[in-house]
């Protein structure tokens, strides 16, 4: 059995580590429900299978799929995907499943975070979610890692750290009133330091226009290695990102991070802008408690919402004239890695992208003290 510790990580030595550091594997669940995916999941499953395998080819995946849906997904995965029975109300591991946080000296444990379906019944996405609220625990029992149970609202694709004290996050979403309305901003602050091990919290107004989430950063802007982020982008003034992504951009470029350097901004032009067509909604189903999928309704389409695996970056596919130039700009920032596009319109259309639907867990290996500086 896995221990609860009622420490915080910072106290007892333990900090989040970039996504770019190396994993030991990656976690993700299997979509079903047929008020967020059309036609009861299927080319949703089809979407999540093509991510877990290129996943795969670069670490050990894992899935987590419920009773009823288990022999289909373990017959859809490749045999090289482990598919597991857990519970849940969706599929948004990123959000569900734990935060792990390393040592210095090998060990790896999970912040297993407060979730309330983004926003809980003031604007969150369905009710109940006490099922996706107990993943994080079951995947860490699996794991064999400990826990650590946060005191609080927060979803994994609301932050992003550069795993040397520097965590960036929305004011949209965090300071939103439907996550933590009794914690001011300061406690916020105080609390991420405690349970991530950052030092510098770095606040982005807005995250992706119709973002259903909140304006989760994950879809904004995402970190290449310390000192160096991607942030999605538009020149045309009259989108409404325009506006976002200039005050995302100018923060940035005024802020400091833990070490005292000043970011890198590489801008990702965005796919679109991308809207739902009508039979796309129409194949959702409707429910009591879950928002309405409307024909013509703006997507919050970003290539920034990839997944940074150990050999390769898993990059969604969304815009036939747009993805080009966007995987060769994902490539030439991460010159180590391969880097794959994979279909992500089916992923799009339930609210998320590869970012959301998947959590890495870190490499428990011994690190060095301070890591290498930026380049
Ligand atoms: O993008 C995410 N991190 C989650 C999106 C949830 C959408 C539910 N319809």
């Amino acid at each position: 059995m896995t221990r609860t510790f009622s420490t915080d990580p910072r106290r007892d030595g333990y900090r989040m580590p970039g996504e770019f550091e190396p994993h030991d594997g990656c976690w993700m669940l299997w979509p079903e429900r047929p008020d967020n995916w059309r036609l009861g999941g299927k080319p949703a499953q089809q979407a999540f299978v093509a991510v877990a395998t290129a996943i795969s080819a670069s670490e050990p995946v894992s899935v987590g799929v419920s009773a009823g849906q288990f022999a289909n997904a373990r017959r859809l995965l490749p045999a090289s995907v482990r598919v597991v029975e857990i519970s849940s109300n969706d599929a948004w591991m990123r959000d569900v499943g734990p935060t792990f946080v390393v040592d210095d000296r090998g060990g790896v444990r999970g912040v297993d975070w407060q979730f309330n379906a983004w926003g809980g019944l003031d604007g969150g996405l369905y009710f109940p979610w006490e099922k996706d609220d107990a993943v994080a625990q079951k995947v860490l029992e699996i794991e064999g890692r400990d826990r650590y149970r946060a005191p609080f609202v927060l979803e994994g694709g609301a932050i992003h750290v550069d795993g040397q004290g520097t965590l960036i996050t929305t004011e949209e979403c965090l300071l939103n009133r439907n996550r933590n309305p009794h914690l001011t901003r300061n406690d916020i602050e105080r609390l991420l330091q405690r349970y991530l091990g950052v030092e510098v919290v770095l606040w982005l107004g807005r995250g992706v226009y119709r973002d259903e989430t909140d304006g989760h950063v994950d879809n904004l802007c995402a970190y290449v290695r310390p000192g160096e982020v991607v942030l999605t982008w538009t020149d045309d003034p009259r989108d409404p990102q325009y506006e976002i992504s200039r005050d995302a951009c100018e923060r940035l470029m005024q802020a400091r991070d833990a070490r005292g350097r000043r970011f890198k901004v590489h801008k990702l032009i965005q796919p679109g802008p991308l809207r739902m067509t009508k039979s796309e909604a129409e194949g959702v189903d409707s429910a009591e408690g879950t928002a309405p999928r409307e024909a013509g309704a703006r997507l919050a389409g970003s290539y920034v919402n990839f997944y940074i695996g150990t050999r390769r970056v898993v990059v969604p596919l969304l815009d036939a004239k747009r993805d080009g130039p966007a995987l060769r700009k994902i490539s030439s920032l991460f010159p180590g890695r391969e880097v794959v596009g994979v279909p992500g319109r089916e992923i799009l259309l339930g609210g998320g992208n590869i970012h959301c639907i998947t959590q890495q867990v870190p490499s428990g290996r011994r690190r060095a003290r301070r890591a290498e500086p930026a380049r």
